[in-house]
């Protein structure tokens, strides 16, 4: 991937540019304002909370003699956005050549389109790490869409100074573009697209709002490997190839044979080509060809997309550039679990995984290596294998291994370049926890489906956040006419039924009730018509209550609406603030909850961000209070989404969090406090073979500060904590907010983190907190095994903590440490347990 940009980049260079820079004044030789910002451009961080400044960049600029600097000295959320004053006009299916020199130490610096009104949807994205001495980061990209007033901008999220020179974005022939791209390759680009490997290399999408999922399984059709896709009725489902590197501008073509139980309408798509056949009983094959778009990491991946009930039996799946149809023609391994890709393992139970060779007839046996590698990068167990021709398997016992989050790569030579396959797998506590579920402070969101609940169940989740799943949303629960009421009442049993304790959600018109005016574009479930205040109190006052009615023996907590702070998640009538109209929908909902059910809890706020000073979040939480919010709710709740851990930064979290308390203290409600939804926005992955972008945050990070946001929480008093999401989006590429597992389930760090933490804070009441150092923390509990302390050290510090009388220890992925007799431990930024003796 590195490799193929280091190409682009080289020839890029080396082309004329005679076309028109759509940029103006972006070699910055014009005048400067002062703000210190050039001609032409702005700055568009104010929605951030960090402190940046503009000066003209006179010493050493790439060309001329000035350039743009740009210095962020203070960066508590969000990032640096510099942006030219005017819009870019974009045509779809227009070829565009994006160039800046960039230098600077901030780290890496995305350059990229997006659409300027909200969602603010990120066109195309493509970046470097900047250093010392200027480098250039340069793109084609196939306009993905038509916008008059595309938003060009330049990005980043970390303290220090940039400087910006040369910037150009010209629009080029398919010929020019495609010169300087890369060579296709031969073959099918596809990982076990005859799945001779088994179910390796497939990802299925388990959506959020079901409660069945479908599922694959590996059957021989006479002696050949193919997948059987179930997916139940009434389930709109994905099945994805992993994505492939391909060669942009050239022709691309899809291939596989198929049969159904049934007739069968499917999509077989790719990101630039499919078909929509209908499939029978009798094997047929299904092409589609295309040509792939320019992006600035050109990948593709096929999926099939059916809507159950359906069961199709598929084989032979190809992507290929050269030309050629179907086949594969590479050795390839894998080494997979045999509960992939929902690999949770838990102590006395000794994974097994397969290793799997699928070699080509007449090709000599190819030697793989593989590996079994812990969560700190030690290699726990390795070996060689070489088998003949065909499919071949053996099966690695991972015993010995004890608790922990694995990585198992297989590795092989293929024509001078190394190539691998990786899965992983989680070995954890036992699932049992013991403590009454009201008090446990552990959430999430996940699919009431057996993926789902088996994920909570062994990672100790005890609630569930309906958000999504949608299941008590007004939207889902009247959707078309008042009156016609379709409940899920299914889901919620079920939910119930696994121990679980639920937050209703009260949310969201559906179109027929919204105040939104005729000819409103729908939008989507969340940020659409339905997020305008209801037309009417009285039909809201009845679908409320109706579903508290409803479900008051099942669900005895209601939070409502979501994020009302948020410009586009609550659309107030005209001339009303955000907290004026969530004030009006509070005094609509709290007495008619309390009347359906006087013992129900009501949370409200549902803030998103974190409510530091000068945020949006404070500000239209401070109005809340001031118009008497707090009277109508029983517990407030924000939305803290982390891009470093929540006890650093100028403004950690116990810092505004006291605010908080003082101003509710003030108004004289001194509410319990609640996080009902946060994690990673931009979560990166575990499995180092799938596309990711690099402004990630690392899988092993996620895993420390997942910890530390929840036992630093709990430390302040925070009641519960719902992480975003659980959710199986069968997503071969990396997607934003889905932080727990993998696209296809397969474990992160996080997971044998989360399940640590939950099995060693079961029913614990927080101590006390020291700070041996301004470097560290250590948060005492008590539990019903005894007094607990968590430690650890800020990021990129140790520390030697004394501990004495230490009587056992955890790591961060729950294996047991030795205790020093001195009672001493080295501290990083990953959290330790430590068992102390009861006084
Ligand atoms: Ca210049
Ligand atoms: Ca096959």
């Amino acid at each position: 991937m590195r490799a193929t940009l280091g190409i682009l980049i080289a020839f890029a260079s080396l082309s004329a540019a005679t076309a028109q820079n759509l940029l103006t004044n972006a070699d910055f030789e014009g005048k400067f304002g002062d703000d210190g910002i050039a001609q032409g451009w702005a700055d568009n961080s104010s929605w951030a909370n960090l402190d940046v400044r503009y000066a003209p960049g006179t010493g050493d600029p790439h060309g001329g003699s000035a350039c743009q600097r740009v210095t962020c000295s203070r960066l508590d959320y969000g990032a640096v956005q510099v942006i030219p004053q005017g819009g870019v006009p974009l045509k779809r299916g227009a070829i565009y050549r994006v160039r800046a020199w960039l230098r600077g130490e901030v780290g890496y610096v995305a350059v990229q389109f997006r659409q300027a009104p909200a969602p603010y949807r990120v066109y195309v994205e493509e970046g470097l790490v900047v250093g010392d001495r200027w480098q250039e980061a340069s793109y084609f990209w196939t306009a993905n869409a038509d916008d008059p007033q595309g938003r060009f901008m330049l990005r980043f999220a970390r303290v220090g100074t940039l400087w910006i020179d040369d910037l150009s974005v010209e629009e080029v022939s398919a010929d020019e573009a495609a010169r300087v791209a890369p060579p296709a390759e031969t073959g099918n680009l596809l990982r076990n697209g005859n799945f001779a490997l088994g179910p390796a290399n497939w990802l299925v999408n388990h959506g959020c709002d079901y409660w069945q999922e479908a599922a694959v399984a590996v059957e021989a059709d006479g002696g050949n490997p193919c997948l059987k896709f179930s997916v139940p009725e009434g389930i709109g489902a994905t099945l994805s190839s992993e994505a492939a590197e391909v060669a942009p501008g050239r022709p691309l073509s899809i291939s596989c044979r198929v049969r159904a139980e049934a007739p069968t309408q499917v999509l077989f798509t790719s990101g630039c080509c499919g078909a929509r056949p209908t499939v029978t009983d009798k094997w047929q094959a299904i092409t589609a060809t295309g040509k792939s778009g320019f992006q600035p990491r050109a990948t593709d991946y096929v999926r099939f997309v059916v809507t159950g009930p359906a069961v199709l039996w598929i084989d032979d799946v190809a992507l290929r550039q050269d030309g050629e149809a179907g086949g594969n023609e590479r050795f390839e391994a894998a080494l997979i679990s045999e509960r992939h890709p929902l690999s949770l393992y838990h102590d006395g139970e000794q994974p097994r995984l397969r290793l799997a060779t699928s070699t080509p007839a007449g090709s000599k046996p190819t030697v793989v290596t593989w590996r079994i590698e812990d969560f700190w990068g030690a290699v726990r167990l390795s070996g060689k294998w070489s088998r003949g021709t065909g499919r071949q398997e053996k099966l690695v016992p991972a015993d010995k291994l004890g608790r922990g989050w694995y990585r198992a790569t297989v590795t092989w030579a293929d024509d001078g370049h190394e190539r691998r396959n990786e899965s992983a797998f989680v070995i954890l506590p036992p699932a049992d926890r013991r403590s009454p579920v009201q008090d446990s402070p552990f959430g999430a969101h996940f699919a009431v489906d057996p993926s789902g609940l088996a994920l909570a169940r062994a990672v100790g989740c005890r609630w569930l956040r309906l958000h999504p799943p949608n299941h008590t949303k007004w939207r889902v629960v009247e959707p078309d006419k008042q009156g016609e009421w379709k409940w899920r009442a299914e889901p919620i049993r079920i939910a119930r039924a696994a121990g679980l304790a639920l937050i209703g959600s009260l949310d969201r018109c559906p179109d027929w009730a919204s105040s939104a005016p005729p000819g409103t574009p729908p939008g989507g479930f969340y940020t659409g018509i339905g997020a305008w205040v209801p037309r009417d109190w009285a039909e809201w006052e009845n679908y409320v209550a109706e579903t508290v009615r409803r479900y008051r023996k099942e669900i005895r907590v209601w939070e409502v609406w979501n994020e009302p702070n948020l410009g586009d998640w609550l659309i107030p009538r005209a001339g009303q603030t955000h907290a004026q109209a969530y004030v009006e929908l509070l005094q609509h909902t709290y007495p008619v909850v309390k009347r359906e059910d006087p013992t129900a809890t009501v949370i409200a706020g549902v803030v998103a961000g974190a409510l530091t000073e000068k945020s949006p979040a404070r500000q239209f939480t401070e109005e809340l209070i001031e118009r008497g919010g707090l009277q109508l709710m029983d517990q407030f709740s924000f939305h803290d989404y982390i891009n470093k851990s929540v006890d650093e930064g100028s403004e950690p979290i116990e810092v505004w969090l006291a605010h908080l308390r003082s101003k509710l203290r003030a108004a004289g409600r001194e509410l319990p406090i609640l996080n009902s939804e946060g994690g990673y926005a931009n979560p990166g992955t575990s499995l180092t073979y799938r596309p990711c972008p690099p402004d990630t945050i690392p899988s092993d990070k996620m895993a420390c500060w997942l910890v530390r946001q929840h036992v630093s929480q709990l430390a302040l008093g925070v009641k519960q904590f719902f992480f975003y999401n659980f959710f199986l989006d069968g997503s071969p590429v990396i997607r934003d907010w889905e932080g727990f597992v993998e696209g296809d389930g397969q474990p992160r760090p996080n997971v044998a983190a989360y399940a640590t933490m939950t099995w060693l804070l079961d029913g614990a009441t927080f101590e006390r907190t020291e700070r041996p150092s301004a470097d560290a923390w250590v948060h005492h509990f008590n539990t019903p095994r005894g007094p607990l302390a968590v430690a650890w050290t800020r990021s990129d510090t140790e520390a030697d903590l004394s501990f004495p009388g230490a009587e056992g220890a955890w790591d961060l992925m729950g294996a047991e440490k030795p205790v020093p007799a001195s009672g001493r431990f080295d501290v990083t930024d990953a959290p330790v347990y430590v068992r102390l003796p009861t006084k």
